[in-house]
């Protein structure tokens, strides 16, 4: 599932000599000062980690669903700001939804809809390298562009934030979130066609909190004990500065895909957490680019996972370690109980991601992790009205470089060619001959991976047939509820089962690693109406 290139990403070292090697000139000339520094040499657990604000709302204004009916209104404005990463950083220039990055968290309640503002009050130049390149981000379009939409929810398609639906600075546009789906963690984000890998890493993301009657009733630690853990890798010069790479073609910067050597937790770099000795909730997000995470505790202390990407799962799953892909969520409880006094650090292979410094005070803890939490009905491959074999598709150069990604072989602005029935079941299998694991996101709707089966890659990319070469397997146990995006692992046949319900109308699908979905790895799809 590690594939070289990925291996080597994962060593801060391999990652700046990697970088070196790209940009022009740098090798030939190793006195020119360093485009980026080693965050690995900053001191660690040096902040603490920051709680983004909840947000609250501004008003109330009239349901589009029903006008006799008022419902909250919130207004979230993406701005420029400077912010400190790290004690030892000068501030950095972000771009983020209020005044800070993380931006605020939305917490509201299952079948309470609400309406946001979002408004870009950003400046008219972007400060990262645009790709003119890319579909939609032609010289003729305007350099700033943002649309938000909400990854998880089930949004018509008018408030979903379709990548061309995009406003520029001045312009703000007030969607409509029904809310109407299981409790879970969903998080919003940029999604501007051709520049979305340059806003989200630019901070253009927050969580959204869904509650409801089940979760509540299951007593699981809240307050300050339920902490959101939002995980996203950036480099940075020596000015401080998010540093975005570039290719060593000026006309053509795009890169396949960013990896940095800082981490940050909810915008600090490697933070640290006081903790009491008892149990936590984390909500943790994946907002990287492109970075995988492979989540542990250095203690080999468990982590119990009670969620993931659309809701709870039907019992704890307890793991000494688990895999988050881009956009993908886990929701865990950590006892800290018996490890009072201790500083447990959690890691990704090399990189020490925050700290938690556990009290040694006894403390009473009269939360729970429930044994059973949410039944969750498995789907029956036989609903399926329809089969969809989709490949995932990476075009290279010469020297071996990917140039392009494609799904089915097709581009952005072809016609549609998935147009599900409303209220009908699919299975999509994904057909993944890359050396790339790619994390695919259907807007919409919740899905169950089904399984995930190798096949011999040269019979299919020579002559489209596809021979099975092991057996079927079923998800991994941390995944195995409801999801919405879902890693589809090299040399590997993903297969995915989902119903289209809510809404009719154009959404998308896509990688969720941003640099690929910037440059084709995205379609529109269509849910219809019956006939
Ligand atoms: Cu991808």
């Amino acid at each position: 599932m590690i594939t070289r290139r990925k291996f080597l990403h994962r060593s801060s070292l391999a990652t700046t000599a990697l970088l070196m090697n790209r940009l022009p000139g740098l090798h030939q000339a190793p006195a020119v000062k360093p485009l980026t520094i080693n965050t690995s040499t900053l001191a660690k657990f040096v902040d603490p980690l920051p709680i983004p604000p909840t947000i609250q709302p501004v008003d109330r204004r009239a349901s589009p669903a029903n006008p006799s009916v008022t419902v909250p209104c919130y207004r979230a404005a993406m701005r420029a700001f400077e912010m400190k990463v790290h004690r030892d950083l000068k501030p950095t220039q972000m771009w983020g939804f209020g005044s800070g990055f993380p931006g605020p968290t939305f917490d509201v309640r299952s079948g309470q809809e609400i309406m946001v503002e979002w408004a870009n009050e950003l400046p008219d130049k972007h400060f990262l390298p645009i790709d003119h390149n890319l579909s939609g981000a032609g010289k003729d379009q305007p350099e700033v562009r943002t649309v938000v939409h909400l990854h998880g929810g089930k949004v018509a398609p008018e408030s979903d934030g379709f990548p061309e639906d995009w406003m520029v600075p001045g312009k703000s546009a007030t969607y409509h979130y029904p809310n109407n789906q299981e409790a879970t963690m969903l998080w919003y984000h940029d999604h501007a066609m051709g520049i979305n890998r340059l806003n989200v890493y630019a901070g253009l993301f927050g969580v959204y909190l869904i509650r409801d009657g089940v979760e509540d009733s299951l007593n699981l630690p809240s307050g300050k004990f339920e902490v959101s853990l939002v995980i996203s890798d950036r480099l940075f010069t020596p000015e401080g500065q998010l540093f975005y790479p570039v290719s060593d073609k000026p006309d053509a910067p795009w890169v396949p895909e960013v990896f940095g050597d800082g981490i940050l937790v909810n915008g600090k770099l490697s933070p640290y957490l006081d903790v009491a000795a008892r149990k936590y909730r984390f909500r943790v997000l994946n907002g990287s680019n492109a970075r995988f995470y492979h989540l542990s505790f250095e203690n080999g202390a468990a982590l119990n996972q009670i969620g993931t990407d659309q809701g709870l799962l039907p019992a704890p799953v307890s793991l000494k370690a688990f895999v988050i892909a881009p956009g993908e969520r886990a929701d865990l409880v950590v006892d800290f109980s018996a490890h009072r006094g201790e500083q447990m650090i959690l890691k990704s292979d090399a990189f020490a991601i925050m700290q938690f410094r556990v009290s040694a005070d006894k403390v009473d803890d009269a939360s729970s992790l429930p044994t059973a939490l949410r039944p969750i009905p498995k789907m029956a491959e036989s609903q399926a009205v329809k089969t969809r074999l989709l490949s995932l598709d990476e075009y290279q150069n010469r020297v071996a470089e990917p140039v392009l990604m494609l799904l089915n072989g097709t581009y952005w602005h072809q016609p549609i060619t998935e147009k599900p029935v409303l209220n009908t079941t699919e299975i999509w299998t994904l057909v993944n001959p890359t050396d790339d694991a790619h994390p695919i996101h259907l807007h919409l709707v919740r899905f169950q991976i089904l399984d995930r089966r190798r096949f011999d890659i040269f019979s299919y990319t020579s002559k489209r047939e596809l021979k099975f070469t092991g057996p079927a397997v079923p998800p991994e146990p941390w995944e195995a509820g409801w999801k919405d995006t879902v890693r589809a692992a090299p040399g590997m046949v993903t297969r995915i089962i989902t119903h289209f319900e809510g809404c009719t109308g154009r959404y998308v699908w896509h990688c969720h690693i941003l640099e690929h979905e910037d440059n084709e790895m995205m379609r529109p799809y269509e849910v219809i109406a019956a006939t």
